[in-house]
């Protein structure tokens, strides 16, 4: 945080080697701040995360001619500012997510009710209709919980109906695939796992039933499971995996498991399959140990690294804190333990930590995404934090690692 305030302040990101900064678009949207701000207050910052806070409601404005990813934005920038602002009170806060939820609704105008995956947020001109399940079904937790607070009820509807037209499109045997058009409805792409964008869909569909108590999200989870456990699942001398399959016939297209897919056991878990979610996470380990930090893809039949990249991701460090919270196992201490040194051994720079461009060969790159202050550094220290320092049970992580409280009834 210090390294992003001494190089990147007013910035979204810092590049923690050539010790300046990084934007996603002509303007900053302040995206390490807001996604940092509620780790800080959860950590006891408190002096450090009023600064920001203030800092955030001079500076953060919504009214710019930049067409934003909307299912980046919503995660980082509306699920920050809503779990900030149940933290502190701030109205402030509300009034800029309620600002942006709105800016970001002409997303969903288009003919199937899927939103487009880019939108203006001065014009609501949209763009980019091949979207796919994580782009327009990771948007209820924060929507859902706008229109509870705002009492508008448009929110909801639109992110729920989004999830529910993706799920309607599920093959007959109940996957979903990886592409699909969001004006005709048709997949682009057939290929079905859990992982890079289709991930968070999943997640969702149980997380809205916890939030909720949306009782149409537990049957869709309900259902989805079951497909995923008999099409994707791998039994390989013992460990549990979960692959790739065609959404039509089910058949096995790639054995391959990743950094993206390791919060699978974190979901698992909370849905209380805790037998399932013991044996991913010892495979997830597994894969993480072979170079002493995860690559992003990773052959589990061949034993091959497919991906080299380590981009800092939070998800198996998020599968260790949901796993030793519901187990109680100090194993998952251990775990975490042995990923917390690892992840400083080589990842660590002077200012701040660096993506690496290999993990064999441990190659850094200049960059630092804002996740890793919002999710990666929240888990390991809600791992290692006295359990009162935030109930999971009482709060619904959304996917960047917003806790959310269901304060309505
Ligand atoms: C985060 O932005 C979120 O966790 C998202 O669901 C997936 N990718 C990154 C972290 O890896």
């Amino acid at each position: 945080w210090n390294g992003y305030k001494k190089f990147a302040w007013g910035n979204d990101d810092l590049k923690p080697l050539s010790k300046t900064h990084h934007n996603w678009y002509s303007e900053p949207l302040l995206m390490s701040p807001v996604d940092g701000l509620d780790t800080m207050y959860i950590m006891g910052l408190t002096k450090e995360a009023d600064t920001t806070r203030k800092y955030i409601k001079r500076t953060l404005n919504f009214d710019k001619d930049l067409s934003v990813q909307k299912f980046e934005i919503v995660i980082r920038l509306l699920g920050g500012l809503l779990s900030s602002y149940q933290i502190t009170g701030d109205k402030e806060l509300l009034k800029l997510a309620d600002d942006l939820g709105t800016r970001l609704l002409p997303a969903f105008e288009s003919p199937t009710g899927l939103p487009y995956k880019h939108v203006n947020l001065r014009t609501g001109k949209v763009s980019t209709p091949i979207s796919n399940p994580a782009e327009t079904g990771t948007l209820l937790i924060e929507f859902g919980t706008l229109s509870k607070l705002t009492g508008k009820p448009i929110f909801y509807e639109k992110a729920k109906r989004a999830l529910v037209e993706t799920y309607k499109r599920r093959s007959p045997i109940g996957l979903v695939g990886t592409r699909i058009n969001v004006e005709t409805g048709e997949w682009t792409n057939t290929d079905s796992h859990v992982s890079a964008e289709i991930d968070s869909y999943y997640e969702y569909l149980y997380k809205c039933w916890v939030l909720f108590g949306d009782k149409e999200c537990k049957a869709m989870w309900d259902e989805s499971i079951a497909a995923i456990h008999k099409y994707l699942a791998d039994d390989l001398n013992g460990e549990l995996w979960y692959g790739h399959a065609d959404m039509a016939t089910g058949q096995r297209t790639r054995t391959t498991w990743g950094a993206l897919d390791a919060f699978f056991p974190a979901v698992l878990a909370l849905s209380g399959d805790l037998d399932r979610a013991k044996r991913l996470q010892d495979s997830s380990f597994k894969m993480w140990q072979i170079h002493g930090i995860e690559p992003e893809v990773y052959n589990y039949r061949s034993g091959k690294v497919e991906h080299a990249g380590y981009p800092l991701r939070p998800e198996i460090i998020e599968s260790t804190y949901y796993l030793y919270r519901l187990t109680n196992d100090s194993k998952y201490l251990a775990m975490g333990e042995h990923l917390w040194r690892d992840f400083v051994k080589y990842c660590r720079t002077e200012d701040g930590y660096a993506h690496l461009k290999s993990v064999v060969t441990k190659e850094k790159s200049d960059a630092m995404q804002s996740f890793v202050l919002a999710e990666t550094f929240k888990y390991f220290y809600l791992l290692f934090a006295p359990e009162k320092t935030l109930d999971p049970k009482k709060v619904v992580f959304n996917t960047e690692a917003h806790p959310i409280r269901k304060t309505w009834k």
